[in-house]
């Protein structure tokens, strides 16, 4: 039987510096998405947007901006993440700014521990997304969903799928790496978290680096893949609040999901920080859903052994 994924809209952007991330959910259905995963013979439910609080557009207050408003929008994710997993679905996230991540990475993470599942996290993103109320330059919470998993951040989102940390860093690949701010850097190495940054890829190739990064997967795990769209290189992707030059071109991004796709671990993925009000004539979106064809197995002429 094929697999049955269930979108799941999320159109806020609550957690980012920039407006517009709320728009992301229409402009990934326009561009196709839902049609783009028939053609890879999935069934596709589009279960809609959720609804949550608007953006009051504050500064940050203790070192968080809207955080009763991410916690609400978070919740949500949470409980509709988990309800299309115990569903049998594969839960597709539109978001929505990466803030997200938290709800989506922690409904996976709670449903993974039930089924004594491994989980392992590709964090595809140009940021590290590790910044916490002390570290962060913005109080932007879209900049530290990873450290809340790992149990780093306030109540209501670390406690959000129950009192243990969603995630371990061990849990952790981040692929595309190329902004990190100097005090979430230190926390990062003090974290151990695994990272191939810009120079890594640079340096030894997408193969290799999603060779390393694959390297022992358990062959039961269960892979989540949270697609910042600001992985990519902004020459490809302009439709994004947070651009950072230098990513993975448009090859290199279609090499990193055909790998992903090789695994056949899927389970789970997010797409987040599109912002259509930055974007060329949904160009954005449009190459965000050839990625995610990729992700879900289409490749050109030839079967590898695998
Ligand atoms: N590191 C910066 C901050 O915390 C910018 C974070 C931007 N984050 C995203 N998601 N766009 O990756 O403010
Ligand atoms: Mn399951
Ligand atoms: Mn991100
Ligand atoms: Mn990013």
């Amino acid at each position: 039987m094929s697999i049955e994924i269930a979108l799941v809209g999320a159109p806020t952007d609550i957690g980012a510096g920039t407006r517009g991330a709320s728009m992301g959910p229409q402009a990934l259905r326009v561009a196709g998405l839902a049609a783009a995963l028939e053609r890879r013979g999935c069934r596709v439910l589009d279960t809609g947007d959720l609804a949550g609080p608007g953006n009051p557009w504050q500064r940050p207050v203790q070192g968080y901006r809207h955080l009763e408003q991410v916690v609400a929008w978070n919740a949500r994710v949470f409980e509709a993440v988990t309800a299309q997993l115990q569903a049998g679905r594969l839960p597709l996230m539109m978001g929505g700014d990466h803030c997200l991540g938290v709800g989506s990475v922690g409904a996976v993470a709670r449903h993974c521990r039930r089924e004594g599942r491994p989980l392992r996290v590709f964090w595809l993103d140009a940021h590290t997304d590790f910044n916490t109320a002390w570290l962060t330059p913005s109080g932007n919470l879209h900049g530290m969903p990873v450290a809340c998993l790992c149990g780093f951040g306030p109540p209501g989102l670390v406690d959000l799928g129950g009192s243990e940390p969603a995630l371990q860093p061990e849990a952790l690949r981040m692929i595309g790496i190329r902004s990190v701010d100097a005090g979430e850097r230190e926390f990062v190495h003090e974290q151990g978290l695994d990272v191939y940054d810009m120079r890594t890829i640079d340096e030894r190739g997408m193969r290799a680096v999603m060779e390393a990064a694959l390297h022992g997967l358990p062959g039961d795990a269960h892979v989540h893949v949270s697609f910042d769209v600001d992985f990519l290189d902004p020459d490809y992707a302009p439709g994004v609040g947070t651009t950072v030059r230098g990513g993975p071109t448009w090859r290199e991004a279609q090499l990193c999901m055909e790998m992903l796709a090789d695994t056949g671990r899927v389970g789970s993925v997010d797409i987040v920080e599109l912002n259509p009000a930055l974007d060329v004539r949904n160009g954005t979106a449009e190459v965000a859903v050839e990625l995610i064809e990729s992700l879900f197995g289409k490749s050109t002429l030839v079967r590898r052994p695998r």
